[in-house]
């Protein structure tokens, strides 16, 4: 008999699988956070970084803090434990990968079991794999020798069966398929396992581009082109273990059912009580709706159009249901592996640890459809090649030695023995496959003819476009805003509540962010003014939300209209990430959705600048332009409709709809083309000032896009902008809840917000240029007309001067 304890990655912080005394790290090893941006140790009361207490544990490296989260790094055991006892044989893992054979036009799949077989005599038996839905169902014989042991098998997919494939959100279902697989051993020992299996292929396409020096990097799923749309993810929370969703629940009901030759079985759960730092307690009482809560924050990665998310390499590899539901949702997945921001030793304990983290966590998640890409790090072929850490040339060499070592010839070497059904790139950013020819390290790591690009810019202003690179890929950008006042409210009290307050300054991580926020916010708004110093504080958390809002969108709509052009020989832009996601705490950060959940202005814009036909405004040396943009697969009639108000007026000065034209699927086109000057003579008396132009497309009267907008100045220097009396009639219609607005005047970034109240708005923080809207509220929980009315609150930019 044998007693297995099943620790794994309960041990550790970043899931990894040792945790040795200590590593000496070499003489100048040294550490930057974020982009260089902020060198430590960090002049932010509350910014240290793993660096100073890593000492050879490969922990969550957000955990020690990072430019937008707090340090808690936690100890002990963090995930289900169980002891297992077993005298014939264990089951240890079980992975498959379904694999396209091009030439013979089917569908295969492999499957892998290693099983630890403690008897003293071989045990045969059968496997019975069997998928119905596709009148799949193999036999296998098996004989297992003592010992570990791996049983591979191959399952063919008949090609007179029509296998439907698994597609990322706005391309498709995301069909799967039960498989049961059923091992019969002697002793009569069964051992069944079930899983669902998707069916797609991916293929990371790098090649020449007509017009432009360099290659292309996109991806292709199922042979289909597609636009990366999302944004990057960091650890939900400081403390994993409060991390959950529904699907936990059904696991564990799986688990007490789970029998695998046990003569006795001990199941139970240890969830380990993180130890908290003074002051961390406010956050453990105010927790969001856990049970929800992955789902939550995945959901609303769809909701907002996406289809991306990037699995950043500073957190950690997450749970099983993340991956499940990222496969459920159609959300793409590119996983790093969990290194950042750091250069890492490479002695053999190191390596030691890093093979058997990387070997399992490849087992583990590749059976995932969602999973397109696995990334060896976060912005370390950069930071070694741009010296962010002032590396003396001598030393120089040694780096790059330590660098391939890790990541070539270790990293790389085990995805490629443990998966070949996905590419691999060595960083992000990366040039790809020219940073394979130029021996692992690129000269420029972040250069816009190959590869992904990070690409952050806090000083130039961020409503013109030409200051964004014109990159094959986007896979970081962003700006930071503050979350809202209902997020705050709960994490601090009232001498916290200015811009200034040292809970202001505590919570800030980034250098200079609070500054940043207010200097890029003033290139195009006045700054609150009132005299109530709450008020302004309010007001000011808007304003900042109003100016990420705005920022991400410009940049955002200028890689989408990149997608089909090469301008200057640059473009063919197929993806755009912007940094971050969520939030990991209640602080300003670069995230659209706050910690909690609740959606910034950003993630409403993200509903819309993501959305699948999108018009983009913007103008080139006085010329006006709309391009259309289709991620669709087929081509559609419509027509565009270019609208003028005055900001004085919600009726349009004037108002004009082109012929009916063709939107090709898959490409981005320019449809409109209109001089400023013509454009403002043609509409009255209007000036840069006085005006804004608003624009949709649209079929027979039914509206195919969301209503985009262009500013044609500052809206400081609009002129005729009144203050707009906004009023709400709230009514309920089933689950969902009605606000009929109403206001008296054009109002641009109308804010609609009910507090604390779990929950998302049909759109908000939208340019309001008619008389009534109507707009619907998706409660998270049971909530009422009542409680809705009573934490309703309209904000719109003329409120705060
Ligand atoms: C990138 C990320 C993070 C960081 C972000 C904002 O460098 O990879 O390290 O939080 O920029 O600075």
């Amino acid at each position: 008999m044998r007693l297995h304890l099943l620790l794994l990655l309960a041990l550790c912080g970043a899931g990894t699988t040792a945790a040795e005394l200590s590593y000496s790290l070499r003489g100048n090893w040294s550490i930057c956070n974020g982009n260089g941006s902020l060198e430590l140790p960090g002049a932010v009361p509350g910014c240290v970084h793993s660096a100073l207490f890593q000492q050879g544990l490969i922990q969550e490296q957000c955990s020690f803090s990072w430019d937008w989260g707090p340090s808690f790094p936690t100890q002990g055991i963090w995930k289900d434990v169980r002891i297992e006892a077993y005298n014939i044989c264990h089951l240890n893992y079980f992975t498959f990968s379904p694999i396209y054979d091009k030439s013979a036009q089917e569908w295969n799949l492999e499957i892998e079991s290693t099983f630890d077989v403690v008897s003293s005599k071989p045990v045969g038996g059968q496997v019975i794999v069997a998928i119905p839905k596709l009148q799949t169902q193999q036999t296998y014989s098996i004989e297992l020798q003592p010992g570990k042991r791996i049983v591979e098998l191959f399952v063919n997919i008949s090609k007179n069966i029509t296998v439907e494939t698994w597609w990322p959100h706005g391309h498709g279902n995301q069909t799967g398929y039960n498989m049961t697989v059923l091992f019969e051993l002697d002793g009569g020992l069964n051992i069944e396992k079930s899983a669902k299996v998707y069916f797609r292929t991916v293929e990371l396409i790098e090649e020449p581009i007509k017009g432009s020096p360099g290659l292309s990097f996109y991806f292709k799923i199922n042979g289909f082109p597609i636009f990366l749309k999302g944004s990057n993810w960091i650890p939900a929370d400081s403390f994993q273990d409060r991390v959950t969703s529904e699907l936990f629940h059904k696991k564990m009901k799986f688990f007490s059912r789970h029998s695998h030759g046990i003569i006795g079985s001990i199941f139970f759960l240890f969830k380990c009580s993180s130890p908290l730092p003074a002051g961390a307690g406010l956050a453990v009482v105010l927790q969001p709706n856990w049970a929800n809560w992955l789902r939550l924050l995945l959901q609303s990665v769809v909701d907002a159009n996406m289809n991306t998310l990037r699995v950043w390499g500073g957190g950690i590899y997450e749970q099983d249901e993340f991956y499940e539901l990222c496969d459920e949702l159609g959300i793409m997945v590119w996983q790093d592996f969990m290194f950042a921001c750091a250069l890492y030793p490479t002695d053999q304990g190191f390596l030691d640890s890093v093979t058997a983290e990387v070997a399992y966590q490849i087992k583990r998640l590749k059976s995932h459809p969602s999973i397109i890409i696995w990334s060896g790090n976060n912005e370390n072929e950069e930071a070694l090649m741009m010296n962010w850490y002032h590396i003396s040339f001598t030393d120089r060499p040694i780096y790059i030695k330590d660098y391939v070592t890790l990541y070539v010839k270790n990293i790389r070497e085990l995805v490629l023995a443990g998966d070949k059904s996905r590419p691999f790139i060595t960083s992000s950013p990366t040039n790809g496959a020219e940073t394979v020819a130029e021996a692992w390290v690129s000269q420029n790591p972040n250069s816009n003819y190959f590869g992904d690009v990070h690409f952050y810019d806090y000083i130039s202003d961020c409503w013109n476009w030409k200051v964004f690179p014109k990159a094959r890929f986007a896979s970081e950008y962003g700006y930071q805003s503050w979350p809202s006042f209902s997020t705050l409210e709960k994490v601090s009290s009232t001498e916290d509540w200015s811009f200034n307050s040292k809970f202001s300054l505590h919570r800030q991580h980034h250098e200079g962010g609070n500054k940043q926020m207010l200097y890029q916010a003033g290139l195009h708004f006045k700054l609150p003014q009132s005299t109530d110093p709450l008020r302004t504080f309010k007001d000011t958390i808007y304003l900042t939300q109003v100016m990420q809002a705005q920022c991400v969108k410009t940049e955002t709509e200028f890689y989408r209209r990149s997608r089909s052009e090469i301008v200057d020989q640059q473009g063919h832009t197929m993806g755009a990430l912007y940094w971050q996601l969520n939030d990991i705490w209640q602080a300003p950060s670069w995230a659209s959705l706050e910690y909690g959940g609740k959606w910034k202005m950003l993630h409403y814009f993200a509903q819309n600048f993501f959305a699948p036909l999108l018009p983009v405004g913007f103008e080139n040396e006085n010329t006006f332009y709309i391009y259309g943009v289709s991620d669709l697969h087929s081509d559609y009639s419509m027509t565009l409709s270019v609208r003028v108000h005055t900001w004085s007026s919600l009726e349009p000065v004037c108002s004009r709809v082109t012929e009916r034209f063709v939107m090709k699927g898959g490409e981005a086109v320019c449809l409109y083309e209109e001089p400023v000057s013509e454009l403002l003579r043609r509409c009255g008396n209007c000036t840069r000032e006085s005006c804004v132009v608003s624009f949709y497309l649209s079929a027979d009267h039914e509206l195919l896009s969301p209503t985009n907008y262009h500013f044609l100045s500052s809206p400081k220097e609009a002129v005729g902008l009144c203050k707009a009396q906004i009023t709400a009639i709230i009514s309920q219609q089933g689950d969902i809840f009605v606000f009929d607005l109403e206001t008296s005047a054009v109002a641009p970034f109308v804010w609609l917000d009910v507090g604390s109240i779990p929950g998302r708005f049909s759109d908000n923080g939208f340019l309001m240029t008619e008389k009534t809207r109507t707009i619907l509220f998706y409660p998270w929980e049971p909530t009422s007309k009542n409680e809705l009315e009573q934490s309703f609150h309209v904000t719109s930019l003329t409120d705060i001067y």
